[in-house]
């Protein structure tokens, strides 16, 4: 079946709503002149954004206890990949797919022939140490690349070379890894030693990866481990990506850190010393609850932002961490909380680029408190929505992805060619 949505109805769905856009754009970009903002290039830079899709994050996620499968869920990669080219058609700002192995594992040339046919191209590649996988030698119930056993460690560094290989002829450039490893009783593991054996293993997947592509050590504090994880904080991940070379760096996983910890000046740290390499966006409440992006605190990921603007401001193109979304959706479509948390991602991206970073250095220098806080309040507060709509219209996006996607009729029209996957398996994001 065609699973593209028809570009008339996209254009119908911009007819409609073209006379809205014009005279919110022009009422915004009047205000922009008063405070001396170029609108158009702002919404230039709008249509620069990009944030790849996790292919996990198409499904229904679940937790521990239950999930509730949705209508149509995807049945395999390939129904994955059409999944996002829906949400890159609407949006025009997810225009790459993050695949995570072995759970997309499909012919290579298969999957580079239907991601181009649906214009998306593929982004980091993802190892998953974290689960046994079927005819595996050795479990990894006891951890993976840092395991006590030579010959598990082994395997574990095999897999993550394979997820190089695959990843080279898919045309990715870049490696995240992200184990489970870790303990859940004090004593049961030497964690000195078990930190030495994790970056001896990563480093030889690290002389593995081609000289064009990154790895990226993800921290995250706990869960699966539950007493101590061996990359457990941004200090262990600087650590690690020290360690390894130039082509090694951190990502964030905003999802991935103590309540209330100050992430935006991790971001500072991290970029000052070179080791910023990525972000995994998502929200959360009270742990890594992979919510919607900028659902429960849009400030913060504007402050995110805030950090990253200013520092491409100082480090100029060479500055480009890789975005991508890792949410689980579990009450809601995933195609619609994809497209609405790649806009709310952009939206926080073009509120960052309207500070103004100038008065703001004034008054930091003259420690005005109010006027720099201010400041960013300013921006924040900016309703940059018509920049947002006006961009995606532009690029042959709708200016409604979710009304529009809503239109199409598209989640009823794959439920036929995909049967219900069965409630009884818990999901994991
Ligand atoms: C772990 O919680 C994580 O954030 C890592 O990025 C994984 O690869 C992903 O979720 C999917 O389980
Ligand atoms: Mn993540």
């Amino acid at each position: 079946m065609n699973t593209r949505i028809a570009p008339e109805l996209v254009e119908q769905h911009n007819r409609a709503r073209q006379s809205e856009l014009d005279a919110d754009y022009s009422a915004l970009a009047a205000h922009l002149q008063r405070r001396h903002v170029d609108i158009e290039a702002l919404t230039q830079r709008a249509g620069q954004f990009a944030v790849a899709i996790p292919s996990w994050g198409v499904g229904t996620g679940g937790t521990r206890f239950a999930r509730f499968p949705g209508v149509g869920e995807p049945r395999h990669v390939f129904d994955k990949l059409d999944d996002c080219g829906v949400i890159q058609h609407l949006t025009r700002a997810t225009p790459t797919v993050s695949l995570h192995i072995p759970w997309d594992d499909a012919d290579p040339s298969a999957l580079r022939e239907q991601a181009s046919s649906l214009g998306l191209a593929f982004d980091a590649m993802n190892s998953n140490t974290f689960q046994n996988q079927e005819h595996q030698a050795y479990s990894y119930k006891f951890g993976s690349l840092s395991h006590t056993d030579q010959a598990t460690r082994e395997q574990a560094i095999e897999h993550n070379i394979r997820c190089i290989e695959i990843g080279k002829a898919l045309g990715s450039e870049a490696l995240t890894v992200w184990v489970g490893d870790g303990s859940n009783f004090p004593g049961q593991v030497h964690m000195g030693q078990q930190f030495d054996r994790y970056l001896e293993a990563l480093q030889a997947v690290y002389v593995a990866l081609p000289d064009s592509w990154q790895l990226f050590t993800e921290h995250k504090m706990y869960e699966p481990a539950f007493y101590s994880t061996v990359v457990q904080d941004w200090g262990s991940s600087y650590l690690i990506a020290s360690e390894l070379g130039p082509k090694a760096s951190c990502l964030v996983d905003l999802g991935h850190h103590a309540p209330n910890v100050n992430i935006e000046m991790i971001v500072s740290r991290l970029a000052r010393f070179g080791k910023l390499g990525g972000f995994h966006f998502n929200d959360s409440k009270y742990g890594d609850d992979d919510l919607d992006s900028g659902s429960i605190d849009p400030y913060r990921l504007f402050l995110v932002f805030n950090e990253l603007v200013d520092i491409e401001k100082r480090q100029g193109s060479s500055f480009k961490p890789a975005y991508m979304l890792d949410q689980s959706h579990n009450v809601t479509d995933p195609i619609e909380s994809l497209m609405s948390s790649a806009i709310e991602v952009q939206r926080a991206f073009i509120q960052a680029s309207l500070v103004d970073r100038e008065a703001l250095a004034g008054y930091q220098a003259d420690n005005d408190v109010m006027m720099a806080s201010q400041t960013l309040k300013q921006a924040f507060r900016t309703d940059v929505d018509p920049i947002l709509r006006q961009s995606r219209k532009q690029q042959g996006g709708a200016i409604d992805p979710v009304a529009a996607y809503r239109e199409s009729g598209y989640r009823q029209a794959v439920s036929t060619a995909r049967p219900a996957i069965s409630g009884s398996s818990s999901g994991i994001v």
